[in-house]
């Protein structure tokens, strides 16, 4: 059972359809009807990124040869792709979602969490995300909604393309005892050849294990199976905080009381933002900047702009501003950088961004 604030959670999960591809036939509409694919040339070697649902019958799909791709399909329309086109876009859908939930977490470049407030109505909430999402930016998402991110994700591709699902807090229990193993977030093909050897094949098989026996046998993931193939997911969303951010601050023995004082004081502090990134293994591009001023009657003041680049003149820009916003003396300055994306899997993206970016 869980507790009465668990069985209220409402989290959504929204992800655009077929992305890129998307992006590509919302410009040039007379693709819509062909298979279309963005990725790499065949005799690069190339690996398809995405494709739309029309080479999707086909049987094309992401990450496979583009060499195989054209066999499965030999009209399949296959096109380089624009990342930074793909990356704008991006930013009007997040910036479209944040605005729905009491918490937002963005966790690639087409998908994000959202925690509503409590009461909502989430399918109500969903529709209207779908509806504002298509008529500003042309482009359609599919959305779960569910008592938490574990659920919220499987269901946001339960009716993909353009659909949303919702599982309500009593339907739980017979949603995920149905529920193949491999739905699960974490179970890739060598975790699903060891529990299919064990007789497993959905999550009410998983249920008859103890969570010694899955311990046991999968170590600490024994206990993530254990949880998912009863619907429980605890995680709350991450919404920035320390660990996803970088930032550095300094106390000035005498306040400083004007602009020109505290653009002199960026200078002093640049050097140690930048080598605190690099050592944070990160580059100022996936980082958005903010800044913190600690005022002399210990009042705080941040002020972000998720449009800029992490680069020392938008630090100054940002500083000018939360200056001009009241010009009390200001005892403390810190900069910061919030990590744009923030999850794992964006690693796996970024692989095949890359590869998409080659000249
Ligand atoms: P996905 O959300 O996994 O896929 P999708 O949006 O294309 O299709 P779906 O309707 O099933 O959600 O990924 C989002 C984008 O990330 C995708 O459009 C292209 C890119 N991508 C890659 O470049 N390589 C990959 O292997 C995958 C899975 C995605
Ligand atoms: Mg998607």
């Amino acid at each position: 059972m869980g507790s009465a604030e668990s069985m209220t959670r409402q989290v959504l999960h929204v992800d655009c359809d077929c992305f890129f591809a998307s992006v590509e036939m919302r410009d040039r509409p007379e693709l819509k009807n062909l298979p279309l694919a963005i990725g790499g040339a065949k005799d690069r070697r190339g690996v398809i990124s995405t494709c739309n649902y029309v080479a999707r019958k086909y049987g094309v799909r992401s990450a496979m040869p583009t060499a195989h791709a054209l066999q499965l399909c030999p009209d399949l329309k296959l096109m380089p792709g624009n990342m930074e086109k793909y990356r704008t876009v991006s930013q009007e859908v997040m910036a479209i979602l944040r605005d729905y939930g009491s918490q937002f977490q963005q966790v690639s470049i087409d998908e994000a969490y959202l925690e509503l407030p409590p009461f909502s109505n989430g399918e109500l909430v969903a529709r209207q995300i779908r509806e504002q999402v298509e008529h500003a930016l042309g482009i359609t998402v599919s959305i779960g909604i569910a008592p938490n991110k574990f659920l919220a994700k499987v269901s946001s591709d339960w009716n993909k393309p353009n659909g949303q699902f919702m599982v309500a807090p009593w339907e739980v229990d017979g949603f995920v005892a149905a529920l193949p193993i491999r739905k699960i977030p974490g179970v890739g093909p060598k975790s699903a050849e060891k529990l299919h050897n064990m007789g497993i094949e959905r999550c009410e098989h998983l249920r008859e294990f103890t969570l010694t026996d899955l311990l046991n046998q999968f170590g600490k993931f024994g206990k993530l199976l254990f949880d998912r193939s009863r619907g429980v997911d605890p995680r709350a969303l991450s919404v920035g905080g320390d660990r996803k951010s970088i930032s550095i601050e300094r106390t000035y023995p005498e306040d400083l009381k004007s602009e020109a004082e505290i653009v002199a004081a960026l200078e002093g502090l640049w050097e140690r933002f930048e080598s605190r990134v690099a050592a944070a293994k990160t580059q100022p591009q996936h980082l958005a900047p903010y800044v913190k001023l600690k005022y002399f009657d210990f009042q705080v003041m941040t002020l972000a702009n998720h449009e800029l680049a992490c680069s020392k003149e938008s630090y100054a820009t940002l500083l000018q501003s939360a200056f001009a916003k009241n010009g009390k003396p200001v005892r403390l300055v810190g900069l910061g950088g919030r990590l744009k994306l923030q999850d794992i899997d964006q690693l796996a993206f970024d692989f095949h961004f890359n590869e998409l970016d080659a000249p």
